[in-house]
C-alpha cells in the first residue's frame, strides 16, 4: 500500500513504504507552473532551497492573519498565542532530531548564523594560539569561513581531512590528525552538497570523542534527508535550515549540548536575551532564550513547524528511501551518456539526492541554460564549495538534486536534455 498524502493531510500514517509522489505533488502550488512559454517546471535544485508545500504556506499565512503579535512579553490573548505557536515549533525540533530538551534548541537565520554563532560564542572562549580546528576538504564555505576568521583572530591552525578517488571521508588520515595536531574541534558536515557524500558520522564523532574532541555537525543536508538523531550521535553543535526542509527561509537551528550551552557567553546583545539589564551590567535568560536576541522570525519559525508536520507525516526513512531510488536511477542512465563525469561516491546509497557532474567540456553554465530553455532547474557553478572544486581539479560543475516531489519522467527529460546538449555542442 502507498503512503497517500494529499491537500497537506494524511490518509495513511504508515511509514516504510513508496511515497505517493503524484498525490504529494498536487501539495505544492508552484510544481504547476509553465516556464519558457510552454515548459511544465522540473525543478532540480534542492539543495539549494525546497518548495513550499500549501500547508506551510497556509501556516504563515494563517499566523500573521489571525495571531501576529511579538512573543514571550505581551499578557493579552495574540502574544499568547504567537508565544505558543512559536514554541511549539521548537518543541517539533526537538523531538525531530530527538534532543533531550527543548533548551538545547537555537532558532537562527539559517545554517551559516548556526555555524558562526558557535564560532564566536564557543570558539571565542574555547580555541587558543596554536590549536587546531578540523574540517574537510568538501565542506560548504558556511562551514570553512567562520574557522577562518577565528583561526586568523587566535592564531590557530585550520587542517583539512582529505578523502579517496570517489569522495569517501578518509578515516585514516582522520585519525593521524586527532592524534598529531592539537585538534580542539572537529567540524564537519554529515553530507556533501556537492558530492552527496554521507560520512561515517557516528564513528568520526566517537574517534573525536576519545580524544576528548567536541564535534559539530553541518547538517543543512542532512537533516531534511534522513533520520538524525543527536542522542544516538552524540555530537555536541548541530546546524542546519528550514528552507531545505520544506520550511520558510529565513529560520535556522543549532542544537547544543545543553551542559556546553549554559557555559557559552551569548553571542547577540538586546531584547529578549535579558533577565535584568541595570545601567552598566546585565544578567542573561534562561535557555535558550540567552540566545535569541530581538524579535525573532516568528512566522516564519510557525511555518517551520507545518513543514515538520509534513515531513513527520511522510517518515525521513521513506524520504530516504525515494531518494536513494531517484539516484540509482538517474545514475544508470547518466552512465550511458558518452562523456558524462559524475562526481562522488559510485553507490547510491552512500551518497544523499545530490549528483554532479560534468558533461565534456561543455560549460556547467551552458548545460544550464540549456536546461533552463526546457524548464529543468539545475545548478551550475562552484556551489560554495572552492576549496573542493580545486581539488576535484574543475572551476564548477552542474547538479542536479532531489527531493519527496521528484519523480522518473523529470529525470527522463532532464537525461534527454543531457542527450541534445550533446548534440548542440557536438561531443
Ligand atoms: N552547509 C551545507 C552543507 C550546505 O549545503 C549549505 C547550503 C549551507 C551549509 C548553508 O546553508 P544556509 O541555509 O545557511 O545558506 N547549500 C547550498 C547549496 O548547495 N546551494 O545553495 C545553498
Amino acid at each position: 500500500m502507498n503512503l497517500v498524502i494529499g491537500g497537506g493531510k494524511c490518509l495513511s500514517r504508515q511509514r516504510n513504504q513508496d511515497l505517493n509522489v503524484a498525490l504529494i505533488r498536487e501539495d505544492f502550488p508552484i510544481l504547476k507552473r509553465v516556464l519558457r512559454g510552454n515548459r511544465k517546471l522540473v525543478y532540480l535544485d534542492n539543495a539549494a532551497t525546497t518548495q513550499k508545500p500549501l500547508s506551510v504556506i497556509d501556516a504563515i499565512s494563517n499566523y500573521y492573519k489571525n495571531h501576529n503579535s511579538n512573543i514571550h512579553r505581551g499578557v493579552h490573548q495574540l502574544a499568547e498565542e504567537a508565544t505558543i505557536q512559536y514554541e511549539s515549533t521548537r518543541e517539533k525540533v526537538r523531538k525531530f532530531i530527538n534532543a533531550r530538551s527543548q533548551d538545547e534548541i537555537i532558532f537562527t537565520r539559517n545554517t551559516t548564523e548556526a555555524i558562526n554563532l558557535i564560532a564566536y560564542s564557543w570558539g571565542s572562549k574555547n580555541i587558543g594560539k596554536n590549536d587546531c580546528i578540523l574540517i574537510t576538504e568538501f565542506e560548504h564555505h558556511s562551514n570553512i569561513v567562520p574557522w577562518q576568521m577565528l583561526a586568523q583572530e587566535k592564531n590557530c591552525n585550520l587542517e583539512y581531512v582529505g578523502m579517496d578517488e570517489d569522495g569517501n571521508f578518509d578515516l585514516v588520515e582522520y585519525q593521524e590528525l586527532i592524534n598529531l595536531n592539537r585538534v580542539k574541534l572537529v567540524s564537519i558536515s554529515q553530507m556533501s552538497n556537492v558530492l552527496g557524500t554521507i560520512v561515517p558520522i557516528n564513528r568520526i564523532i566517537k574517534m573525536a570523542h576519545e580524544r576528548g574532541i567536541p564535534v559539530l555537525v553541518d547538517a543543512a543536508q542532512s537533516v531534511p534527508h534522513m533520520e538524525v538523531d543527536v542522542q544516538e550521535m552524540d555530537c555536541e553543535f548541530l546546524a542546519f535550515s528550514a528552507h531545505k526542509m520544506l520550511g520558510p527561509t529565513g529560520v535556522g537551528v543549532l542544537y547544543v549540548k545543553r551542559e556546553i550551552l549554559a557555559n557559552m557567553p551569548p553571542f547577540l546583545g538586546g531584547g529578549d536575551m535579558i533577565k535584568e539589564v541595570d545601567k552598566y551590567n546585565t544578567s542573561y535568560n534562561e535557555l535558550p532564550y540567552k540566545f535569541e536576541a530581538g524579535t525573532p522570525n516568528i512566522a516564519d519559525v510557525v511555518g517551520f513547524g507545518a513543514s515538520i508536520d509534513y515531513l513527520n507525516r511522510i517518515g525521513m526513512s521513506a524520504v530516504r528511501t525515494h531518494e536513494i531510488d531517484l539516484v540509482r536511477y538517474t545514475m544508470e542512465r547518466m552512465r550511458d551518456i558518452e562523456g558524462i563525469t559524475i562526481y562522488g561516491p559510485l553507490q547510491p546509497s552512500a551518497r544523499g539526492g545530490v549528483i554532479a557532474f560534468n558533461l565534456g567540456d561543455i560549460h556547467p553554465h551552458d548545460l544550464a541554460t540549456i536546461m533552463d530553455d526546457r524548464g529543468i532547474a539545475i545548478r551550475s557553478g562552484h556551489h560554495c564549495a572552492q576549496v573542493l572544486m580545486r581539488r576535484l581539479q574543475v572551476s564548477a560543475t552542474s547538479r542536479v538534486s532531489f527531493y519527496i516531489y521528484n519523480n522518473k519522467e523529470e529525470i527522463d527529460l532532464f537525461v534527454q536534455a543531457l542527450y541534445d546538449a550533446r548534440r548542440l555542442f557536438k561531443i
